[in-house]
C-alpha cells in the first residue's frame, strides 16, 4: 500500500541490521522490531484505541511501536497505578484491547479489555509496516497528566506533533542515527517513551534502557558505547552526589556527546558540580505533555546554566502578562505561551478544559512563568498555580492527592503543598487535620493509601498534623500560610 505520507520510523525499513534497542541483555535489530512490531500491529489493526501496561521493558517498546503502525491511538498506562486513577484512565480513554508482556499480571480494572501479549518474535511473513503511514493529524498518543483539580486528563498527541518535536531536536542537538542514547526514565510519559524511545528510533540511531535508573547503569552505558543520556533533575542531582566518590563517573560523562536533562528545573548547583568534575555543561530542554519540547539549549549554541535555551524550530513563544497581553519588556516576569506543530490537539472527553488552554488566537497557556533574556533565552522563574507540584520530574496536583486523603477516615480535613527538596526538586507534604487527634492515622498508613489509590510517586513524603487548616472568610484554606 503506498501513502502520500512520509513514515514515522524510516528506519524499520531502511536500517534492518542495525541495533534499534537494548534493556539488559535483551535487544533488537530494526528488522527484528520491524518484524515484531509489525505482527503486532496486524493483530491489533481493527481496534479502535489501545492500552499499553508500560512496564520499562523492550516489550512496551515493541507494543508502542505497533500501535504506531497500525495508526492505534494508544494509552500508556504506569503499571504501578493505583485503582482508582486507573479506574478513570480506562473510562475516559477507553480502550478495546490491553497489551502487555506476557505474564504480566493485570489489575481488575483491566478485566474487561481484550488481552494481547507482545512478543518479541514476529512470525515468518513480511516484516514491512502492513499499514500506510495514516494522516499526520491522526491521534498517536493519550498521554494522562495531572491538573491542579480532578483527576488527570489524557492529552491527544496527533503524529505531526512527534514527527516536528523529534526533528527539532534532531535540528538543536546534530542528534543522528550515530547516536546510542542511555536512559532509565519510565515508559509512560512524554519523556521516556516519545523522546526516549520514539526518539531515537525515528533518527536510525539506538537506545539502552536500564530498566530503572542507576548511576552505576548510567557510567557503564556510557563507558561502552553510548553518547547521549536523557534524565531528569532527581537523576543529575544523583549524579553530582557521586561524582566526588567516583573518577570513572566524571571520565564516562565526559566522553558522552551530550548530557540533556528535562521534566523540571535542573539546580544551577547541580549544574555546576557536574561541569567542575566532567568538564561538560548538562543542557536543559523545556517541554510539557500537552506541547512535547518548546525551547533548547543547542548543542551549537552557548549552555547557559538556569536558562532552557531557545524556542525548537517551528516552536512559536511568546510571555504574555496578567491580562494576556504580550509583554512589552521582556525581561519582566510573564507567562509562557507556546503555538506550532509540536502540540497537543485536545484533553480527551474535556472540550471545556481544552478551550480553557488555548487562547481564542491558538496559542497555549502553559501555567510556567519566565523572563527572558536579551539574545532570546528563556529562563523559567515558577508556575502559576501552586497546586502544581513537580516530584522527581512528575507533575502531580495537590487537588487530586487530597481527595484521596479525604477519602481517609482517619482525616477530617487536609492540604497538599510542595516544599522544597535537594533530591526531588519538591516533595509532597500533606498538612491533615486527624478525624480522631488521639488516634491520628501514621504517616506510613496515608502514603500507602495514595500509592494505592493513585500512584506512589504522588504519595505524602511528610505529613504534618494541625488542629484546623488556616482559611480566609471565604472559607477556602491559605495554603501560602501553611509554611509560614
Ligand atoms: C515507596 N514505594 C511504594 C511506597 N513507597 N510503593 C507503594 N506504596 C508505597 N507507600 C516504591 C516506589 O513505587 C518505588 O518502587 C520505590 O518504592 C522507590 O520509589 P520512590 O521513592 O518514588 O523513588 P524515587 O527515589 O522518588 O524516584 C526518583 C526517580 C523517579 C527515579 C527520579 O522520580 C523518576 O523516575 N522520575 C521520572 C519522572 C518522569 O519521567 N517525568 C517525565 C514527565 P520501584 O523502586 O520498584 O520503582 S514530564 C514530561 O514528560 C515532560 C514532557 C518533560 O518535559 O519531560
Ligand atoms: P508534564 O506536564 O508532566 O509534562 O510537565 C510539564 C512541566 O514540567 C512544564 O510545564 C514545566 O513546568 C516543567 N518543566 C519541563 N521541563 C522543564 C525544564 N527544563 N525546566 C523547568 N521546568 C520544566
Amino acid at each position: 500500500m503506498s501513502s502520500p505520507h512520509p513514515p514515522l520510523f524510516p528506519a524499520l525499513a531502511a536500517a534492518p541490521d542495525l541495533p534499534a534497542l537494548r534493556f539488559g541483555d535483551r535487544s533488537l535489530t530494526y528488522a527484528e522490531l520491524a518484524a515484531a512490531a509489525g505482527s503486532l500491529a496486524k493483530s491489533i489493526g481493527s481496534a479502535r484505541r489501545v492500552a499499553l501496561w508500560a512496564t520499562p521493558t523492550l516489550e512496551t517498546a515493541v507494543g508502542v511501536v505497533a500501535a504506531l503502525l497500525a495508526g492505534v491511538p494508544v494509552v500508556p498506562l504506569n503499571p504501578k497505578t493505583g485503582e482508582r486513577e486507573l479506574g478513570h484512565i480506562v473510562t475516559d480513554s477507553a480502550p478495546t484491547v490491553v497489551l502487555a508482556a506476557p505474564g504480566d499480571e493485570l489489575p481488575a480494572a483491566l478485566g474487561a479489555l481484550r488481552r494481547t501479549d507482545i512478543t518479541l518474535t514476529g512470525g515468518t511473513d513480511s516484516p514491512a509496516p502492513p499499514h500506510a503511514e495514516p494522516d499526520p493529524q491522526s491521534p498517536a498518543l493519550v498521554v494522562y497528566t495531572s491538573g491542579t483539580t480532578g483527576p488527570p486528563k489524557g492529552a491527544v498527541l496527533p503524529r505531526r506533533a512527534i514527527a516536528t518535536t523529534l526533528d527539532a531536536l534532531e535540528d538543536a542537538w546534530g542528534w543522528t542515527s550515530d547516536d546510542v542514547l542511555v536512559h532509565g526514565l519510565p515508559l509512560f510519559h512524554v519523556h521516556g517513551l516519545i523522546l526516549g524511545i520514539l526518539g531515537p528510533l525515528r533518527r536510525g540511531g539506538s537506545v539502552r534502557h536500564l530498566g530503572r535508573f542507576s548511576v552505576e547503569g548510567v557510567r557503564h552505558e556510557l563507558d561502552h558505547g553510548a553518547t547521549m543520556l536523557f534524565g531528569v533533575p532527581t537523576m543529575y542531582h544523583r549524579i553530582a552526589e557521586a561524582l566526588p566518590a567516583d573518577p570513572a563517573l566524571a571520565k564516562a560523562l565526559s566522553g558522552a556527546r551530550i548530557l540533556v536533562s528535562g521534566s523540571a528545573a535542573l539546580p544551577v548547583h547541580d549544574h555546576e558540580r557536574i561541569a567542575a568534575a566532567t568538564g561538560r555543561r548538562v543542557i536543559e530542554r523545556y517541554g510539557m505533555t500537552e506541547t512535547l519540547m518548546n525551547t533548547s539549549v543547542r548543542a551549537d549554541g552557548e549552555p547557559r546554566a538556569g536558562t532552557v535555551g531557545v524556542p525548537l524550530r517551528g516552536v512559536e513563544l511568546r510571555l504574555v502578562d496578567e491580562k494576556g497581553a504580550e509583554t512589552t519588556d521582556p525581561a519582566e516576569v510573564g507567562e509562557i505561551e507556546v503555538r506550532g506543530p509540536n502540540l497537543f490537539t485536545e484533553y480527551l472527553n474535556r472540550p471545556d478544559a481544552t478551550a480553557a488552554a488555548f487562547t481564542a488566537d491558538g496559542w497555549f497557556r502553559t501555567g510556567d512563568m519566565a523572563v527572558l533574556d536579551a539574545d532570546g533565552y528563556v529562563r523559567i522563574v515558577g508556575r502559576k498555580a501552586t497546586d502544581l507540584i513537580k516530584s522527581g520530574g512528575y507533575k502531580i496536583g495537590a487537588g487530586e492527592i487530597e481527595n484521596a486523603l479525604l477519602e481517609h477516615p482517619g482525616v477530617r480535613e487536609a492540604a497538599v503543598t510542595g516544599e522544597p527538596d535537594d533530591d526531588l526538586g519538591e516533595r509532597i507534604v500533606a498538612w491533615i487535620v486527624p478525624t480522631d487527634p488521639e488516634q491520628p492515622p501514621t504517616d506510613r498508613e496515608l502514603a500507602d493509601h495514595v500509592a494505592a489509590q493513585l500512584a506512589p510517586h504522588k504519595r505524602p513524603r511528610t505529613v504534618r498534623h494541625l488542629t484546623e487548616l488556616p482559611r480566609n472568610d471565604m472559607g477556602k484554606i491559605m495554603k501560602r500560610s501553611l509554611h509560614a
